[in-house]
């Protein structure tokens, strides 16, 4: 059956979409109803499962409360209705079902991965109270809140970290934190490939892989195994939804093996607290390693991130197929691994240069990749601001803070860059949030739109997934099978108009748009399909 959409709710959403906006020949429209046709915007009912769109919010930079500058937790609790305003058919809000809060524990650096205290909220982002209330705020809105866990590392102004050293002055070898961190005594050779550190006030060394103010814990002390998992319950008691694992592959330092048996035991004990639990994990690295990891914990898919990856390649008029059928067989290979096992495919984060750099708007790169993230299967995460167009870059000043720059909301947020940020100030977004909200052509109403799609047809997400393998095209798409129904979805990323007969190439059982997003809008004629260049669509 053919759905009729009102939006009245949503006009300005609707009116430059390059969406179909006939008039409707549904008669109970009412005078100045804008209706939409051939789309299906009504969300789906809410699941419970994880396949949800998370953003990735790097804290200190996105909304200060109290003018300091700082970014906090009581800002991202100001800015929930931008987020989510717990009612899916609004079109008033991004709809992120998910939020990924970068470490908020107590830590000296403005990016706080060398934590101090785990069980303290740093006091420039604010309380533990703070952070129960925005549980609370996420869970009234169906939207999971999971935690950045660095546990490699910790800061070198940790309790822990100075029980270790004390320990070692005094040669108090029975002491509970004298093997609290991995180290190699004096006189050893340490292990080839590894950084190790003197220990100041004796001639033991500790080992610090990313900086000496990081020193590594050691994962075969129980105790160490019991603190780390301790921190987790702790919020797990508190009532987040999950992790985000930092340098997974760390753990052990080139020993996958034992790196992957820790996360096993570390997920599998999390999971007696909470069955449903998010886990994603940061390994930074192929997927044949990643592979390795998948039977314990989900991993991002570093493959289809970034410049050279398979997203980004795809969207600039590249051949779809080849995404796809990348897709199609990662899925294959990691589904058997793990019953929660699913694709986590983001385009940038916080350690990556900004996605529009290379996948700008105005020629439609940007659309078109979140057309390929959104549209697709598992649990896309979206970087704060990619949305907005948001540009940041490390460039020939080479830092990070560049690619951690205050969100450009436009509206007196007093948010500001990090330490450190050399980025232009000008120009930082394809217009601020508070222009891009009242502009229905803008980017951010797009990945609106997009997400309300993602609702409405609940296959795509967590489906039975089936790579189209159409020949002489760079079009391409999948069919999703789920609870009885299925849908496909086509991206023609190419500058070009596509036209099929889709008896001719296998979808003659798909009958109707369900939805048209890019730059044009497609057409069902008979078994005709017309996608215009630049534009995916949903069929049903
Ligand atoms: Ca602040
Ligand atoms: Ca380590």
């Amino acid at each position: 059956m053919k759905k009729w959409i009102s939006v009245l709710l949503i006009p300005m959403l609707l009116a430059g979409m390059m969406v179909g906006c006939k008039q409707p020949d549904d008669a109970s429209a009412k005078p100045g109803e804008v209706t939409l046709t051939d789309q299906d915007l009504t969300p789906a009912a809410p699941t419970a499962d994880n396949c949800r769109v998370f953003y990735e919010i790097f804290v200190g930079s996105f909304s200060d409360s109290n003018g300091d500058g700082i970014g906090d937790l009581r800002g991202i609790i100001n800015r929930m209705d931008y987020l989510n305003d717990g009612d899916d058919a609004s079109g008033r809000s991004l709809g992120v079902e998910g939020i990924w809060l970068t470490p908020i524990f107590r830590s000296r650096s403005y990016h706080k991965y060398d934590v101090d205290d785990y069980y303290a909220i740093d006091p420039s982002f604010g309380t533990m109270d703070d952070l129960k209330e925005l549980i609370s705020l996420c869970h009234q809105r169906n939207v999971k809140l999971i935690l950045d866990l660095p546990i490699n590392h910790t800061g070198s102004l940790n309790q822990w970290f100075s029980s270790f050293t004390v320990a070692h002055r005094q040669g108090l070898s029975s002491d509970p934190y004298y093997d609290f961190y991995s180290w190699c005594p004096a006189g050893e050779t340490a292990p080839a490939g590894r950084t190790f550190a003197p220990l100041s006030g004796t001639d033991d060394r500790y080992e610090c892989n990313f900086d000496s103010g990081m020193p590594e814990l050691n994962f075969d002390s129980e105790a160490v195994r019991q603190a780390v998992l301790d921190v987790g319950k702790f919020y797990l008691d508190l009532g987040v939804d999950g992790f985000r694992f930092d340098a997974a592959k760390y753990v052990y330092f080139g020993d996958h093996a034992d790196s992957t048996s820790f996360w096993s035991w570390y997920v599998r004990e999390l999971k007696k607290i909470k069955p449903d639990l998010y886990t994603v994990a940061e390994v930074w690295d192929s997927d044949g390693v990643t592979d390795l990891y998948f039977p314990a914990v989900n991993c991002f898919d570093f493959t289809v991130s970034q410049a050279e990856g398979l997203i980004a390649q795809a969207a600039q008029k590249g051949d779809v197929n080849r995404y796809t059928a990348y897709v199609d067989q990662y899925l294959a290979t990691v589904a058997p691994m793990n019953q929660d096992a699913m694709l986590v495919p983001f385009l940038a984060n916080h350690d990556n240069d900004r996605a529009a750099g290379y996948l700008p708007s105005l020629n439609y790169f940007a659309q078109m990749a979140a057309n390929l993230l959104i549209l697709g299967p598992g649990s896309p995460f979206v970087y704060y601001g990619e949305e907005l167009g948001m540009r940041g870059s490390r460039g020939g000043s080479n830092t990070d803070a560049n690619r951690r720059l205050a969100m450009v909301w436009g509206d007196g947020d007093t948010v500001a860059d990090p330490t450190g940020a050399t980025y232009d100030k000008k120009n930082r977004a394809d217009a601020p949030a508070a222009e891009q909200l009242q502009n229905a052509n803008s980017l951010y109403t797009y990945y609106k739109k997009l997400i309300m799609i993602r609702k409405a047809n609940p296959e795509i997400a967590r489906g039975d997934y089936t790579a189209l393998a159409l020949k002489d095209t760079k079009v391409g798409g999948f069919i999703s099978k789920w609870n009885g129904s299925q849908v496909c979805v086509l991206h023609n990323t190419t500058g070009s108009e596509a036209v099929f007969d889709l008896r001719t190439i296998g979808l003659a059982a798909f009958t109707r748009i369900s939805a048209s997003v890019g730059k044009g809008e497609a057409s069902l004629d008979g078994t005709s399909l017309t996608i215009p260049a630049q534009t995916s669509v949903v069929l049903r």
